[in-house]
């Protein structure tokens, strides 16, 4: 297996801005009581979305040294796609755990611990256990992907990962004949996530696949992007990502893989059940009940795009929703 190598560019750290310097910290409860649980998720869509993209930040180490801005081994994805800047993905995130400011995530989960870091693997396999990330990391060789990212939102990006095929770990653990599922939780940390100690949702994040979808080759385990391993603000040390579904299915910082026959209910659809459904396919055809998907905005492009089925990947997974009507399975 092909094991990309990470390549840095040098940048002097007198010419990266400290992101303490600009960043504002809004505290979580003013975000909280500001919106209602409805208005949570899109509170930033479609209009917000539209506003301007968070100030670029570097990594900044310290007064006079340099700071390394990995590179990925590409520019592009397999379309053509140009990637986002690094300073972009990791600036500009949803995770709900620290705050629903998307440019307040990276402050607030900053030396959020990583390690030591462990998934239990558990139900419907003839092989369950803990996985330590270690070893996950050992045990299975990380590939560079390139995805795109399209958030229910309307704002999209695209991310080079490193990672490997959540299949290749769910055939180390042998789901039986009765799995159906797989239900994928983040971590439960209120003292740590200020975001968990919300009412608005029913925590920890849960998400959820049906297990064709988790085998599909596309489906990843992300630990890294741009060639370094994950931030605490794009969900590390392991996240899910789903790169046809809606950006919510790809559920950070994972402690709990378990295998099911019961459809797993996510917070989206605990939360706001007549807005995010279970399978949450990117389709430019059924708009959310709140604003057209038939377009997005690219994170540092101008103007807006046209959505395409599947977010661009109906090749590799339109087969697993044959015969299904689309707009009753949202
Ligand atoms: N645990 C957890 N996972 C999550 C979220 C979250 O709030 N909590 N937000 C989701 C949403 S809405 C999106 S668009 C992506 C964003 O990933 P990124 O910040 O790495 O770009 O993470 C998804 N995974
Ligand atoms: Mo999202």
């Amino acid at each position: 297996m092909l094991i990309k190598k990470q390549t840095g560019i040098e940048i002097p750290s007198s010419q990266l801005t400290p992101q303490s310097l600009y960043l504002s910290r809004r505290t979580f409860m003013k975000a909280a009581t500001a919106v209602t649980v409805a208005a949570l998720l899109a509170s930033c869509a479609p209009n917000e979305a539209e506003t301007a993209v968070p100030a670029i930040v570097g990594t900044v180490e310290g007064e006079g040294e340099t700071a390394v801005i990995p590179s990925p081994s590409t520019q592009t994805d397999e379309l053509g796609n140009a990637i986002n800047s690094f300073e972009e993905i990791a600036n500009y995130n949803n995770y709900y755990e620290f705050t629903t400011e998307k440019e307040d995530v990276a402050e607030l989960a900053a030396g959020y611990p990583l390690s030591p870091w462990q998934i239990e693997v558990s139900g419907m396999v003839k092989n369950p256990g803990v996985y330590d990330i270690d070893k996950i990391r050992q045990d299975f060789d990380q590939e560079e992907r390139v995805y795109r990212l399209r958030c229910v939102e309307t704002w999209a990006m695209v991310i080079p990962w490193m990672g490997f095929p959540l299949a290749k770990l769910l055939n180390k653990v042998e789901p039986t004949g009765k799995a159906a599922y797989v239900r994928f939780e983040t971590i439960h940390d209120p003292d740590n996530m200020p975001g968990q100690k919300s009412a608005w949702f029913e925590w920890p994040y849960i998400e959820g696949l049906r297990l064709d979808e988790a085998m599909n080759d596309l489906t990843l385990l992300a630990t890294g992007l741009y060639g370094q391993e994950l931030l605490p603000q794009n969900g590390g040390p392991v996240r899910l990502v789903v790169p046809w579904k809606y950006g919510f299915k790809s559920i950070k910082s994972i402690v709990k893989i378990e295998l099911t026959d019961k459809i797993p209910t996510s917070l989206w659809m605990a939360s706001a059940p007549n807005e995010y459904g279970f399978y949450a396919n990117v389709n430019p055809n059924v708009d959310h009940p709140r604003w057209s998907q038939g377009a997005e905005r690219v994170i540092g492009k101008n103007g807006r795009q046209h959505t395409t089925l599947y977010n661009g990947y109906a090749e590799q997974v339109a087969h697993l929703y044959d015969g299904m009507d689309l707009a009753a399975n949202f």
